[in-house]
């Protein structure tokens, strides 16, 4: 019989990595985790409850929020408020950041960059969504917190990682050692070491794009493409095309099994379309700690510069020869926000 490790367990465990740590961050962590159990209590009988669809307002990406964006936004805003160890979350569901300003909350050292629910559309039609989270240290700390501890390029952020709302519910992280799986036992009501030190295959065979887009995509996007599709058995291609239109499902899948997730440029989105602050900056954090790549289509994703809060980016993320590969088709530079 293995022994289970809970997630509390683990990150205390992994704390003597840190000589430093007097256990902030070890209980930020336990905070998500937290909110993350009771996010997947709803979206799991989200069918049962008045918490479907549409809220009737739209975020500041433009887009209809859905009752369990607005739910998992509140939930994990309270968590990280009630556990003191964050001073401010910046959310894509709100156009500002919020300062959790409690009498302890107030000097906290950590910044949090949240995407609450990613992939929200899909919850009416039982499709995995997910949480995103990315932490940061204030830059410093004299004065109040503000923009300038939220806006830090991706190469400084401290721990990041994701929850899959899906078969089974999983909180996957880094803290910058590696990548860690947790599953929830709903039977205990805790996240178990389920996949220890995850590394993605350095090549796969599985490709990840919206090809509805294909008319709106530069060539050098469509010639990728195309390179997929050919038959050649050197190189298993044609690769398999799988797109959930949830990032964290598709990117939990290739950092499983292989494969290249894109979300390029397109005449439509001509700087793409996902967030860099609270998607591709986290993702990219911990695809690179499995052993993967993350970049634009030139640079990669952690050191991009951030002009903006909201800003997007297009990504070329997933097994690293393949995001070489894609990269060698001369990618077209996005356009400065
Ligand atoms: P499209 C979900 O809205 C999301 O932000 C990501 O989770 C997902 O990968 C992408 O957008 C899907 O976008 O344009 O293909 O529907």
């Amino acid at each position: 019989m293995t022994r289970v490790i809970t997630l509390g367990q683990f990150i205390i465990e992994k704390q003597a990595d840190f000589p430093y740590a007097k256990g902030e961050l070890s209980r930020l962590l336990r905070d998500i985790g937290i909110a993350a159990k009771i996010v997947n209590r709803e979206v799991n009988k989200a069918g049962l409850m008045d918490i479907l669809g549409k809220a009737g307002s739209t975020n500041i990406q433009g887009e209809q929020q859905q009752k369990l964006d607005l739910y998992a936004d509140q939930q994990f805003i309270a968590a990280l408020k009630s556990g003191g160890e964050c001073c401010i979350v910046a959310s894509e569901e709100n156009e500002h950041i919020i300062r959790l300003d409690t009498d302890v909350s107030k000097n906290a050292k950590y910044i949090v960059a949240i995407d609450p629910l990613d992939g929200s559309s899909n919850i009416d039609v039982n499709v995995p969504v997910g949480t995103i989270f990315s932490i940061y240290r204030r830059k410093s700390n004299e004065g109040s917190p503000g923009l300038k501890d939220v806006m830090q390029k991706g190469t400084e952020q401290v721990a990041a990682g994701y929850i899959i709302y899906g078969s089974s519910t999983m909180l996957v992280y880094t803290t910058g050692r590696g990548v860690n799986g947790f599953t929830l036992d709903p039977s205990i009501g805790e996240f178990c070491l389920s996949h220890p030190n995850m590394q993605i295959p350095e090549t796969g065979t599985i490709y990840s794009i919206n090809e509805g887009n294909y008319v709106h995509f530069p060539q050098s996007v469509k010639d990728y493409i195309k390179y997929c599709q050919v038959e050649d058995t050197q190189t298993n291609r044609p690769y398999a095309s799988r797109y959930i239109g949830s990032m964290v499902a598709d990117l939990h899948r290739n950092l499983i099994k292989g494969g290249i997730f894109i979300y390029p440029v397109t005449s439509r989105a001509p700087s793409g379309k996902l967030r860099l602050v609270y998607e591709c900056n986290p993702m990219a954090f911990l695809i690179e700690q499995a052993g993967g790549r993350a970049t634009n289509g030139h640079q990669r994703i952690l050191e991009l510069d951030i002009h903006e809060l909201h800003q997007r980016s297009p990504i070329f993320i997933g097994s690293k020869n393949m995001v070489e590969k894609a990269e060698s088709f001369n990618l077209i530079q996005p356009e400065l926000q």
